[in-house]
């Protein structure tokens, strides 16, 4: 039989990467045919996106998959990171560059807001953990800062569906991406009132809300079909798990940000869901993502960056054989969140907290993999305990994403978290992305997902051994927090 073709443009805070998959017979097979690093920059005092570098990775990703196949794509689909936008005036152009979620407008108005909605509301009426990062306080703050803006937008965009929209795609909004946005409601059926009211929001800024996985549009003059893969990366990965939409599992997927969650049929939307700090987010198929927006190897990523070090196995290698610090910190707290000397913010975090810092770099590596294992454990037993009996202990965590390439960090997250975890595609948003394209062509079934899945990547287990330092740590880490 002849493959089919899709071409999945993954773009990730740090690199977009255009990945050509054939499908034949039931089996994925793959290709990076470009990549693009980029980083978001500081432009008139805010820190935007290269939207400019962003579309044109867009580009290059359809030439060289065409030339890579010789002729157009099938499908292309787009996935980006969560929560950023663009805006777009009544003539349909874009405004101004997006603005990146780790700018510092946000902390200058989130009291404000919550002091037109507090969290609880927020949260009953969206199902998304309030956090600064969420599209909800970034337009809030746009809102404030910038009077007539209200009147000069015609449309909010999450990236995935700005780009789609600039190949050809009509103005719309994936599911998964909105609820990511902090604006939608739980399940993200429709926008919530509530908020767009709280926020004074004019609601033509919201676009119709669309379903993911189906064709959307074609890319004029070239017969490739545009397709919503689930336009949030995390979206994408969960996608590549395979689960039935009803299947309930433990997940993460592991990059700049950890995130681990459960797959659940339906929003859950209880007290102790917003206690434990969980978002309901939405999958391509519908079902939601239960998880928890844990700060990952962004850690890593600033260290690296503070040292000037590329070899990532290398660090890793080396934090194997270093000696364990035996404290960790808490990888969310708000020290790490904005760019910057990540070594000395960890250093005088420990400092802080117990009167000791690691030594070298070995030792900072270790520390990194180790706090993400710890918290990795107390999030999965906080998810276990929410959702119940079919996340009991022994049932495996999916891995995924960059981090799925980290042995160290995966062996630490089974024995922290005494589970085995299934290691899945480390290019997990474009497997996902790939999977979802072929659904929404009609090239493969959505009950086929999980056989092509097996028989395309290898899927490693490692089993969880001795949790005596994981344990030590934690307790450190939880005395350290009440003093
Ligand atoms: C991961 C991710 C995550 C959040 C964050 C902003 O790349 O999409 O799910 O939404 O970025």
């Amino acid at each position: 039989t002849e493959a089919a073709s899709a071409l999945a443009l993954d773009l990730g805070s740090s690199s977009a990467r255009a990945i050509l998959g054939s499908l034949r017979d039931g089996v994925l097979v793959t290709q990076e045919v470009h990549r693009l690093t980029h980083r978001a920059q500081m432009r008139q005092g805010s820190l935007c996106w290269d939207i400019e570098a962003l579309n044109s990775a867009v580009a290059d990703g359809l030439d060289a998959a065409r030339q890579a196949l010789g002729t157009h794509p099938a499908s292309i689909g787009i996935d980006t990171w969560g929560v950023d936008y663009g805006l777009l005036d009544h003539d349909g152009a874009l405004l101004r560059p997006p603005r990146a979620y780790r700018d510092a407008r946000m902390a200058r108005h989130s009291a404000a807001l919550e002091g037109r909605i507090d969290r609880a509301g927020a949260w009953q009426a969206t199902g998304v953990l309030p956090m600064e990062i969420n599209t909800s306080y970034q337009v809030f703050a746009d809102l404030q800062e910038e009077p007539g803006l209200a009147q000069r937008v015609g449309a909010l965009l999450p990236l995935p569906d700005l780009l789609a929209h600039e190949l050809g795609a009509p103005v719309g909004v994936g599911r998964a991406i909105a609820s990511t946005t902090g604006l939608a409601a739980p399940g993200a059926r429709q926008w919530s009132p509530v908020m767009a009211q709280a926020i004074d929001l004019p609601e033509s800024w919201l676009a119709p809300l669309v379903d993911d996985a189906v064709v959307s549009g074609s890319i004029a003059g070239t017969g490739t079909a545009i397709v919503r893969p689930g336009g949030h990366d995390t979206a994408c990965a969960v996608h590549s798990l395979g689960l039935a939409p009803h299947q309930t599992a433990l997940f993460i997927s592991c990059g700049s940000w950890s995130l681990i969650g459960a797959t659940v049929p339906e929003p859950i939307v209880e007290p102790g869901v917003l206690e434990a700090g969980l978002s309901n987010e939405v999958r391509t198929d519908g079902g939601v993502r239960l998880l928890r927006n844990l700060t990952g190897l962004w850690l890593l990523q600033e260290c690296q960056r503070a040292w000037g070090e590329d070899d990532v196995a290398g660090l890793v290698e080396a934090a194997g054989r270093a000696r364990s610090l035996g404290v960790v910190v808490d990888p969310d707290d708000p020290a790490f969140m904005a760019p910057g000397d990540m070594p000395a913010a960890l250093g005088e975090w420990c400092q802080e907290h117990y009167g000791i810092e690691p030594s070298g770099r070995a030792q900072m590596v270790r520390l990194i993999l180790e706090s993400l294992a710890c918290a990795h454990a107390e999030h999965a037993e906080r998810l276990a305990g929410l959702v119940g009996s079919a996340l009991a202990p022994g049932a495996p965590i999916h891995l995924v994403g960059g981090g799925a390439r980290n042995r160290l960090l995966a062996q630490m997250t089974a024995t922290a978290c005494q589970r085995p975890v299934v290691i899945g595609a480390v290019e997990a948003s474009a497997m996902g992305n790939l999977l979802a394209q072929f659904e929404a062509t009609g090239a493969a079934r959505p009950q086929d997902r999980d056989a092509i899945v097996r028989q395309s990547c290898q899927r490693a287990v490692l089993e969880p051994e001795d949790p005596s330092a994981f344990t030590d740590m934690r307790e450190r880490l939880a005395r350290a927090r009440i003093r």
